[in-house]
């Protein structure tokens, strides 16, 4: 089973290289997106390592002055009519030496530290020309990830907790989750704009697995707000209607920042700033974003000050952090073992992105039940951080034996395991490649 998988992960990166990135999918997300290159580069590394540095290389040359990675790189190749919404609509001005609408203004989960570092230790395996290849790029990368983490902690910590904020749901990278929906039931939906711009998501993939038009509409106008304000990030709790504290992105960025520490020592940087923002991010999460009643995390909206009621997979992601007290890090595990998510002892199936129970569950929509291959690697990432070591194996078997099944698709469905969304998913590929090669869990990211 192992090299059929590795080959036919193989050729679906193969299909999806456009030369100097990786796109998603070739029909549904013709561009390169921002956290997809950092699960892309991880099992990218195993292969062509080259290739792995120039996408993230790629991204990285299209920041922005004041730090922010775009969540979307457009390709000047491709038609505007390709991907809405695209480059005009984002209309965002020229900067850095690059044209203008060269990409979006919202920003993704910064993993990018994290693959940076992956790839880093893949490639320096694969001899000394590649580890030369490797002290360089990271050398590149260093500042620019830097930049990219102080602009999240600096401009970005809207609610002034030491968390970033997201400002719309496409930044969390789990769009449609019902993590959004009590921040987003403030967000007017204008559905004129349904009828000034064309949704193309429905032309491309069935309606019934993607946002419904009113969240769309929502969306949209966000997207217009940011935009007339510059995507300026000032005073953005009185001037946005959707900030919001995601568990799952918060998570990430102090990640990162442990990243930082072991990328910091190759390039001759000093590690302690990282380490200790780590630490104030971990700690941050850990009391901000925790509900003591239900024992899990949740998104807080930055407005209202409201945790969101929703228990989705971006819950669990906290798990990540080494410094997650202990008692957390075991209510986690509870939570991903209890039937809303069911770890693979009950279903066989990795976790679902919504909780099971939850009377609006939905096994085909978008974020809104079914399973994904990037959050299930973060979540056992996290398994390996805590010493969850039987857990962590067996949903690493799951996520090998339901992409053997049924293809390296973008999701899956959580009760049959069907693949739904794109057939061809980059990330999909790449984790099974990681999935496949079984490291365990390195020590920087164990010891804070
Ligand atoms: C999905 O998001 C895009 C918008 O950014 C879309 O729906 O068109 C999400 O699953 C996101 O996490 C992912 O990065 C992107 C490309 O794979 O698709």
């Amino acid at each position: 089973m192992s090299a059929d998988l590795w080959k036919s992960a193989a050729t679906v990166l193969d299909t999806n290289w456009a030369g100097d990135h990786m796109v998603p999918s070739r029909r549904l997300y013709p561009h390169q997106w921002s956290w997809d290159a950092a699960f892309i580069a991880i099992g990218l590394a195993y292969l062509n390592p080259s290739r792995a540095w120039r996408d993230l290389r790629s991204l990285f040359e299209a920041q922005w002055p004041d730090g922010r990675v775009p969540h979307i790189v457009f390709d000047p190749q491709t038609a505007e009519g390709d991907y809405f919404p695209g480059p005009a609509f984002w209309d965002v001005p020229a900067y850095a030496g690059r044209a203008a609408r060269g990409s979006t203004g919202l920003v993704q989960p910064p993993l990018h530290a994290v693959a940076a570092w992956e790839v880093y230790r893949r490639a320096t395996a694969h001899g000394v020309e590649c580890a030369r290849e490797a002290r360089e790029q990271l050398a590149w990368l260093y500042p620019r990830l830097v930049a990219q983490q102080d602009h999240l902690a600096g401009p970005r910590d809207a609610g002034g907790h030491g968390l970033a904020s997201i400002v719309h749901p496409w930044e969390s990278g789990l769009d449609n989750s019902p993590s959004w929906d009590f921040a987003l039931a403030d967000v007017p939906a204008d559905m004129g704009l349904l009828d000034r711009f064309r949704r193309r998501d429905l032309e491309v993939a069935d309606a019934a697995h993607r946002p419904t038009d009113a969240d769309y509409a929502r969306y949209l106008g966000l997207v217009l707000n940011y935009r007339a304000g510059d995507y300026s990030d000032h005073e953005l709790a009185r001037r946005h209607g959707f900030v919001v504290e995601c568990p799952s992105f918060n998570a990430i960025l102090a990640a990162a920042e442990l990243a930082l520490v072991h990328i910091a020592g190759v390039v001759g940087a000093d590690p302690d700033p990282h380490l200790e923002r780590a630490a104030r991010i971990t700690g941050a999460i850990s009391r901000h974003l925790w509900d003591e009643q239900t024992r899990t995390f949740r998104a807080r909206n930055v407005r209202t000050g409201v945790l969101s009621p929703a228990r989705t997979v971006s819950g669990l992601v906290p798990l990540l952090l080494p410094g997650l007290p202990d008692h957390q890090a075991a209510a986690v595990m509870a939570e991903a073992a209890s039937e809303r998510f069911g770890l693979p002892g009950t279903t066989g199936l990795p976790v679902p992105s919504y909780d099971r129970t939850a009377p609006d569950f939905d096994t085909l929509r978008y974020w809104r039940g079914p399973i994904w291959i990037n959050v299930n690697w973060l979540l056992r990432r996290g398994m390996l951080v805590h010493g969850y070591r039987d857990e962590a194996e067996d949903l690493r078997t799951a996520m090998i034996r339901l992409i053997h099944r049924s293809g390296h698709f973008e999701y899956f469905h959580p009760t049959t395991g069907e693949g739904i969304g794109a057939p061809t998913f980059s990330w999909t590929a790449a984790l099974s490649l990681d999935l496949l090669a079984d490291r365990s869990v390195p020590a920087y990211a164990r010891a804070a």
